[in-house]
């Protein structure tokens, strides 16, 4: 019998409620986290830490099922202590799943590992800091330390955090989204002068058409399911393209409707579902803008085109110069269907398009967003109410984070306010981004590692090679809610840090302090926790950095590489960090766009960034919105080897033929990245287990492989490494053939460090070449806990 059970026909509804409640009570703190539900994404409230979609600041609660389980989850009763690493050993931990590491509770005293012992033992915040100033005052350049950071931390704490690694004398501050919305961020800045999304909620309101491609909004930003419902009532079309059949997209119950929440009554969310081959959007949309241009040249907006862009002639070129065979050969969707979708969008008065980590994470996804963009452009749907461009933010924070200057890659403009304002100089070459960072501390150039939050040794591509990669490092040190995989890496030197959570209370000198966030719609807002905290040995994320900083510029320098920045002596780490108002004050005079800011998050929902895109002001070198005229790739996946076509034949050393398939790697309805909340992904119908791949049936009879067999993975690369996982059980889906998808981050051994988006440096999670083989190993993955 097979072990999953029926995939439902809608999302949401009471299974939805349900699993909200069985989350609380999991917490061992229920009648604590019923009260921290309804205060997420209030006024007065904190901001959900669950993704960055924007609040609407009517309606009783602002949460959703997973919301509910991220609050859950940070705040539970459990803890991790010195009796837990007393009794566990570095390695007998790394034998656990991901699962069970974070289920063992909130880490509430910090640690350090002891490599005679292979066991974390506890250290006083003062020694904590004391050994990573004299770390970082021995190295030889400022170059040689990591500063990763996760896009949960707050405004403030990414803004001091930056300050501090900038002043120590470096650029190197690999993020979380240099694998998730880097290319979002290049396409827009290269096409319309900013890179981030030109909407707000209240478009959405206003739009005639939403698209929404490569995003899987009732399981990631459930928040935006009652924005899609709300649209598809008033009539808006709403159109899918996914690689995937995922059910909010096609029906949505919301649990806030007593009847869609009680009968099987639900609201039809798409009013047209394509479903693209992985990496094939950009063949979608240039087939779109073929029949536009070629059939329909009356839909141009022409007034717009001539105006406000740069470049169209050569964009047409392209446009007609790409064939409708390889359109649809690229695609995976026929002519008609793409014509079908293109009439949408052209006779719509106003369109938004939203997209996520099904365009971002490709090889070419730089220009499978630009030409999303192009779409936009050339019918002058951006920069009015109704329209525009919505690339829909994970992390909750990671938008503030690069506001805040978390870039490798600062823009001078940025290091200049910086400059004028502490009298000083900052360095400003390019520093390492997620890949280049593992890969100096593979070669050990790098040689400390700091993280503030996150989870690096799970998240990143390749994880043989970035666990070895974070063992080389002299020093690790992870500043975190609670214990990952990433504590694990760790062979010389290595530090815990426990912080306090969004939901906690965080008291300083001058009183309670609230943090700030900005959401995918710019909106600036203040967050404020209410919960005790974990333990009374958990810092705030701003005090351990600000820490950070004072003992190590007050440390002496062992070897003056750069001689300290005076600046960094000058600065009252100290007092910034007992009243987070005067953070505030130096974002105000060092950032654009925040003037008065400690008055303007006082305001109930905060205050609105200004995009300058929005208001038809183009940044670029011309001040013109620029198409881009590419053509589509050869090839949608990595250089792999010379016959690594998808669906291409290879012979195996053991001269059996076997087909070459595209994963993509994604999220279950049960998890936060790499927090793992509980091993059924309700909407696909998968219960108990994570080890699944998901196939189409004809693909599985032609591979001879039944539902349920196990089987292992082995992705392709020009290189001779193997990289495999094993015992994954088949799940047939519907699902375009040739492609496959499973779990992340189970699936990150497969994906080569070498293999990235061009220009974007991302990870190519969503389209790795695998063959598939019938397991060595017997393994069944079941819930531990
Ligand atoms: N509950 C929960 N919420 C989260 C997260 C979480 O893990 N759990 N993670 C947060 C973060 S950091 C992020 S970045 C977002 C991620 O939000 P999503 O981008 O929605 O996350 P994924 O699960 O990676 O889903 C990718 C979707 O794109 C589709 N897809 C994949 N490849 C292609 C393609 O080539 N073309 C098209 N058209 N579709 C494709 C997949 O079928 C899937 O539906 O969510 C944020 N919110
Ligand atoms: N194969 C594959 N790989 C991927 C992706 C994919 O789709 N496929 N997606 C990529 C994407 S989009 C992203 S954003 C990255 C995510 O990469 P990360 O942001 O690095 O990973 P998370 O899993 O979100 O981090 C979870 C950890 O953060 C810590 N944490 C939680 N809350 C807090 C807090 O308030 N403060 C601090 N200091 N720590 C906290 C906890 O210890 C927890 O274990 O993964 C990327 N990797
Ligand atoms: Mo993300």
């Amino acid at each position: 019998m097979s072990s999953h059970s029926e995939k439902p026909t809608k999302a949401g509804g009471l299974p939805s409620l349900q699993a909200t409640f069985s989350h609380v009570l999991r917490s061992q703190r229920t009648k604590q986290n019923l009260k921290n539900l309804l205060r997420v994404n209030q006024t007065d409230g904190f901001d959900c830490p669950g993704c960055a979609w924007g609040d609407n600041k009517q309606g009783a609660f602002q949460f959703c099922e997973n919301g509910a389980k991220a609050v859950a989850w940070e705040s539970t009763g459990k803890g991790v202590g010195r009796e837990f690493f007393a009794q566990h050993s570095v390695r007998q931990l790394a034998k656990q799943t991901d699962y069970w590491l974070e289920y063992q509770g909130r880490l509430t005293e910090p640690m350090r590992f002891n490599a005679i012992t292979d066991h974390y033992e506890p250290v006083t915040w003062s020694e904590a800091f004391s050994i990573i100033a004299t770390k970082l005052n021995s190295l030889s350049s400022a170059d040689q330390v990591e500063f990763y950071t996760s896009g949960r931390a707050s405004n403030e704490a990414s803004y001091l955090y930056q300050l501090f690694g900038r002043l120590y004398g470096t650029n190197n501050f690999p993020d979380c989204s240099n694998m998730c919305h880097e290319a979002s961020g290049i396409a827009l800045t290269k096409s319309i002068g900013i890179g981030k999304g030109t909407v707000v909620l209240d478009d959405f309101d206003a739009a005639e058409a939403i698209f929404v491609f490569g995003q899987n909004p009732g399981t990631n930003h459930p928040r935006m399911m009652n924005t899609l419902r709300k649209a598809a009532k008033q009539g808006c079309k709403i159109v899918t393209f996914n690689n995937l059949k995922e059910v909010a997209l096609d029906k949505f119950a919301s649990p806030q409707s007593p009847i869609e929440l009680l009968t099987p009554a639900a609201t039809k969310i798409s009013h047209l579902y394509l479903t693209p081959t992985l990496g094939g959007d950009m063949a979608a949309a240039r087939g779109m803008a073929k029949f536009i241009i070629e059939q329909r040249p009356d839909k141009i907006d022409h007034d717009f085109v001539q105006q406000h862009s740069a470049f169209f002639d050569d964009y047409q070129r392209s446009v007609k110069q790409t064939s409708w065979d390889k359109i649809e050969q690229q695609s995976g969707l026929t002519k008609a269907e793409i014509i079908q979708a293109a009439t949408v969008f052209s006779d719509s008065k106003t369109v938004i398009s939203c997209w996520a980590m099904g365009l971002t994470q490709h090889k070419h996804s730089v220009d499978i967003i630009g030409e999303v963009i192009n779409l936009h452009l050339l019918c002058g749907q951006i920069g009015k109410k109704g329209a525009g461009l919505c690339p829909v933010r994970g992390h909750s924070n990671v938008q503030g984070n690069r506001t805040m200057g978390i870039n490798e890659k600062p823009s001078a403009d940025f290091i200049d306010r910086l400059d004028n304002y502490l009298a000083t100089t900052l360095p400003r070459q390019a520093g390492h981004n997620v890949v280049e960072a593992l890969k100096a501390l593979h070669t050990k150039h790098s040689k400390v590692l700091i993280c503030l939050g996150g989870n690096l040794a799970a998240a990143a591509p390749d994880s043989h090679f970035t666990h070895q990669a974070m063992n080389n490092a002299e020093l690790n040190v992870q500043i975190s809610t609670k214990l990952n995989r990433s504590h694990l890496q760790v062979s010389h030197d290595g530090l815990i840090l426990p912080c306090l959570g969004r939901t906690e209370l965080d008291k300083q000198q001058s009183g309670i302090q609230k943090i700030t966030v900005e959401d995918t719609f710019s909106m600036v807002h203040a967050s404020t926790g209410m919960t005790e905290p974990a333990s009374e040995q958990c810092l705030s994320e701003i005090d351990i950095v600000a820490q950070m900083a004072h003992t190590t510029f007050n440390h002496t320098r062992v070897i003056q590489p750069t001689a300290t920045d005076p600046a960094a002596r000058k600065l009252d780490w100290l007092a910034l960090r007992d009243d987070y108002a005067l953070i505030r004050n130096l974002i105000e005079n060092t950032i654009a766009g925040f003037s008065n800011y400690n008055q303007g998050v006082e305001q109930p929902g905060g205050f609105y960034l200004d995009n300058s895109a929005a208001q038809r002001v183009w940044k670029t070198d011309n001040q013109l919105a620029h198409f881009n005229a590419s053509m589509l790739p050869d090839s949608v996946i990595a250089d792999c080897s010379s016959n690594a076509q998808t669906g291409h034949s290879l012979t195996s050393q053991s001269g059996v033929p076997q087909a070459i398939l595209l994963l993509q790697s994604l999220r279950s309805h049960d998890q936060y990245n790499t927090t793992i909340y509980g091993m059924d992904d309700r909407y696909r119908g998968v219960k108990g287990k994570r080890n699944v791949l998901f196939m189409n049936q004809q693909d599985a009879e032609k591979l001879n492989l039944a539902e349920d067999q196990l089987v292992d993975i082995q992705s392709i690369a020009n290189d001779n490494i193997v990289r495999k996982v094993s015992g994954f059980s088949v799940i047939f889906y519907d699902i375009p053939r040739g492609n496959i998808a499973a779990y992340y981050p189970e699936t990150n051994p497969l994906v080569s460090i070498n293999s990235v988006g061009i220009g974007s440096d991302t990870p190519t999670s969503k389209s790795i070449p695998v063959v598939i083989t019938p397991s060595t190993k017997q393994v069944i993955n079941v819930a531990k806990g």
